[in-house]
């Protein structure tokens, strides 16, 4: 045995899914799959033993999106879409071990919402358990190892909604943020329940007083397949996003979730043609001689990402292209980044101030600044 796996208390596979309460999964699936480029693959529904909510399981390459809505009043994620808007319920995580996991962190002093339990038909079992995080957020511990199905057990196969695109839009989900009231206990929480560590990035006091208006800190598991960064507002001249966040979202909650894509440029192109709103950098970020320098060469010219308001940042490691959405529902709360890494294992730190200075001009517009 190696001491690395030794050592490894919490050891997870990835991301199993994100799960999003939404007032209208059949509306939802569809924006997701003709906006997203995304493939609607499992269906459960009144139609086959779920009388209360309708879920529909979108793919994209290796990421899965879960859209649970209500079918009938009176229902918890009715109650929980009342409160919080449309948004993120449960960052589900795929572990190889769900037993081992839920005792592990019940023992380090998590919330346990759902025992090990298995869930079985005719395709196989999956073990599944669940934990609570931030605000109303959960992690569900997904053992799929032993499945065959197209989502979880009682779950049937669906076809998609529209004819599915000759090339995904994107492959995997890359990190996915929380924002909460205080950072560091929750970076702590994941150091003692999951083991994970921080990870370089991290938007101090020094940053955070000067333009950003919050503090971020990177927590990831030690293979770095499930990154978290985590939010909190600074204080500052105006009022953080943070906390337009907090408020809008009636609390913590995600704030992002980062999409994996070999070609961004083709995927902004498509996502822009299909409505999808990004935010807008200035002329001035690709003019700016400096950026040019620090960044070097990248594998298109500079003008192809002027054009599309693609973002660029290099590290010693390498560069990466990344582009933000802007709020996807009436609330200013969950949004989606798209990111194009070449070798940079960052977060696009270069961009943070032309990136908060694009969000406060949105800030301004809604009038929440
Ligand atoms: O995930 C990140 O850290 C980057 C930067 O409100 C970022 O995407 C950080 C905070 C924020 C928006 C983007
Ligand atoms: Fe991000």
């Amino acid at each position: 045995m190696s001491r690395l796996v030794g050592m490894d208390e919490f050891p997870v596979k990835g991301m199993d899914a994100v799960v999003f309460a939404v007032g209208n999964a059949k509306q939802a699936a569809h924006y997701y799959s003709t906006a997203f480029g995304m493939r609607r693959v499992a269906y459960r529904g009144p139609e086959n033993g779920s009388p209360d909510e309708a879920v529909h399981v979108l793919e994209s390459g290796g990421a899965r999106f879960v859209f649970r809505g209500p079918v009938k009043a009176g229902t918890a994620i009715g109650r929980h879409i009342a409160e919080h808007g449309d948004g993120i319920v449960d960052l589900a995580i795929e572990v190889p071990d769900v037993e081992h996991a839920y005792r592990h962190a019940l023992a380090k002093g998590a919330t346990g919402l759902e025992e090990p339990h298995v869930l079985e038909d005719e395709h196989g079992k999956v073990t599944i358990a669940a934990i609570a995080t931030y605000g109303e957020t959960r992690h569900s511990l997904v053992d799929r190892s032993n499945y065959t199905g197209p989502y979880l057990p009682g779950f049937a196969a669906a076809d998609p909604i529209v004819e599915p695109q000759d090339k995904r839009f994107f492959q995997a989900i890359d990190h996915c943020v929380g924002n909460v009231e205080r950072m560091d206990e929750w970076a702590e929480f994941y150091h003692r329940v999951m083991g994970f560590t921080d990870m370089a990035e991290f938007v101090g006091d020094d940053i955070a007083t000067e333009y950003s208006a919050l503090m971020s800190k990177v927590v990831a598991d030690g293979t770095r397949k499930v990154k978290f960064p985590l939010n909190e507002p600074a204080e500052s001249r105006r009022k953080s996003q943070i906390d337009e966040y907090l408020e809008f979202y009636g609390g913590p909650g995600v704030q992002h979730i980062a999409l994996a894509t070999n070609d961004i440029l083709a995927s902004v192109d498509r996502m822009r043609a299909a409505g999808v709103e990004f935010l807008e950098s200035p002329d001035s970020y690709y003019e700016d001689a400096e950026l040019r320098e620090r960044i070097g060469r990248v594998r298109v010219p500079i003008e192809e990402l002027q054009k599309r308001r693609i973002l660029v940042d290099r590290d010693e490691d390498g560069y990466l292209l990344q582009i933000f959405t802007k709020p996807v529902q009436d609330r200013p709360t969950v949004f989606f980044e798209l990111i194009e890494r070449h070798g940079s294992l960052g977060f696009g730190k270069g961009n943070f101030k032309a990136l908060f200075e694009a969000i406060e001009r949105e800030q301004e517009r809604r009038g929440n600044l």
